[in-house]
């Protein structure tokens, strides 16, 4: 008997989620939502237990595929996001990164040339391997029709984290480094451009069909340094992701950038971009829709209350945005609030959406 594999039944092209690559409106459009698995889902904190620390599963790659699916088998969405997290990839340069229970991340901040010189990219590539394997496991068990998107933070973001040590409100200590020392900030940057370049080919060589770089701390720059340390770090990854993997789409999620997304989606050369909450739907439709494939943008919140504000809001967002090439999403990450039926019910109606 002929052994058949399941991504042969369903050749990346006929993906739904691919096909608005190819300039395709679709009625009701794709549909995958922002740490769909987390800790809203009673599963994914099961598995959590078991692997001890946030990191261990992250490295753990039947843990992190198991965790990946999750969210697929309830929900059937149009697109998986590998499990793992942006601050794997300081972790594997060599920082000190820890998850503390209830707090969040923790490193030891970089904040001086000696800090930066114990980071190297050599030091990287077992544990970028071990995710590349989640990856190759997870092209082997999801359904044929399920894309797969890997990703990793943009420049900018990770090093908030590296130069912070923690998670902030306002970014302070990567702008101030930024301003104080911009040549000791560049070197950083570059360090995050290679790293990202090298950790993103091995999740397109291990089978990813997309990628997300997630710049949740975009908005947090004035225009000219968001031109330096936003947008010009993302042109090269983009352009070094594109001369070798021509054909893989790349979504940019450069969150609070305002009326700036549509030069950071003309100057970075990213295929998509997420929306993120605050962003206006006018400014969404006038200046983005129609111009590159949008993804967004439900407030996660009103996800958490559901119900018919939260009906009537998703048939605005499709009524405005669907007509185009567009990616069914919220705005930011589900919260752990949030009650697994409501997520049901959002898929449910985005999917009644040109079926009537
Ligand atoms: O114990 C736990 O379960 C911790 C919660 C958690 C989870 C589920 C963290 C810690 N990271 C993740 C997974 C994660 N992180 C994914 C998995 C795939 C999915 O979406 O389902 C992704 C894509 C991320 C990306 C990520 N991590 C971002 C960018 C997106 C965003 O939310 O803005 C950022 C900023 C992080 C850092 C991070 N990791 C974890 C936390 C709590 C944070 C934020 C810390 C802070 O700013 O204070």
């Amino acid at each position: 008997m002929r052994t058949v594999d399941k991504g042969s039944i369903h050749p990346r092209s006929q993906r739904r989620m691919m096909q608005v690559f190819d300039g395709a409106a679709l009625g009701p459009p794709p549909i995958w939502l922002m740490r769909q698995a987390g800790r809203y889902l009673p599963e994914y904190r099961e598995v959590r237990a078991k692997a001890g620390s946030f990191l261990n599963l992250c490295y753990n790659p039947a843990m992190a595929a198991e965790v990946t699916l999750q969210p697929i088998r309830r929900y059937g969405f149009d697109a998986a996001i590998l499990f793992s997290d942006i601050l794997v990839v300081p972790d594997a340069l060599g920082q000190n990164v820890r998850f503390v229970e209830g707090e969040g991340p923790r490193l030891d901040p970089i904040r001086d040339a000696a800090g930066l010189a114990n980071l190297s990219l050599r030091k990287a590539t077992t544990k970028f391997d071990t995710v590349a394997e989640t990856v190759q496991r997870l092209r082997q068990g999801l359904p044929g029709e399920t894309a797969l998107i890997g990703f990793c933070g943009a420049p900018w973001t990770v090093a908030t984290y590296m130069v912070g040590g923690q998670g902030s409100s306002d970014q302070a200590a990567a702008r101030g480094l930024a301003y104080r020392d911009p040549t000791l900030f560049q070197s950083l940057m570059d360090l995050l451009v290679d790293a990202s370049v090298d950790y993103l080919g091995r999740q397109a060589r291990a089978g990813a069909d997309l990628l997300q770089i997630f710049d949740s701390w975009a908005g947090s720059l004035p225009d000219d340094e968001f031109e330096t340390w936003v947008v010009a770090p993302t042109r090269r990854i983009v352009a070094q992701m594109k001369a070798q993997f021509p054909d893989l789409p790349i979504i940019g999620f450069p969150r609070g950038s305002g009326p700036l997304a549509f030069n950071y989606v003309q100057e970075t050369g990213v295929d998509a971009v997420g929306c993120d909450t605050a962003m206006p739907l006018e400014l969404i439709r006038s200046s983005l829709s129609g111009k590159t494939v949008v993804q967004g943008n439900l407030d996660p919140l009103l996800l958490v209350a559901g119900g018919d504000r939260m009906r009537r809001r998703i048939d605005t967002l499709l009524a405005t945005l669907a007509a185009n090439p567009y990616i069914f999403n919220l705005g930011h990450g589900i919260v752990p609030e949030t009650p697994p039926e409501h997520v049901a019910e959002l898929v449910r109606h985005v999917r009644s959406y040109g079926r009537a």
